[in-house]
């Protein structure tokens, strides 16, 4: 497993959080959003999923990785 943590754009509150941490879920990954910092955590399996596919998972919610 992989980690890498994004800076995500455009997340304010809990629907966001909901949001993004579902269409990873939904994905295949596990992602961890912190509002204050405005970043997501993601842990992927490298095998299987790419740094491409999280920014892609996120951006199709609405908000842009920076
Ligand atoms: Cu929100």
């Amino acid at each position: 497993m992989k980690e890498i943590t994004l800076n995500v754009e455009g997340m304010s509150c809990n629907h966001c959080v909901n949001s993004v941490e579902g269409a990873l879920k939904n994905a295949g990954m596990t992602g961890k959003v912190d509002l204050a910092s405005n970043t997501v955590t993601v842990q992927y399996d490298e095998n299987k999923d790419t740094v491409e596919k999280i920014k892609e998972t996120i951006e199709e919610q609405g908000y842009d990785v920076v």
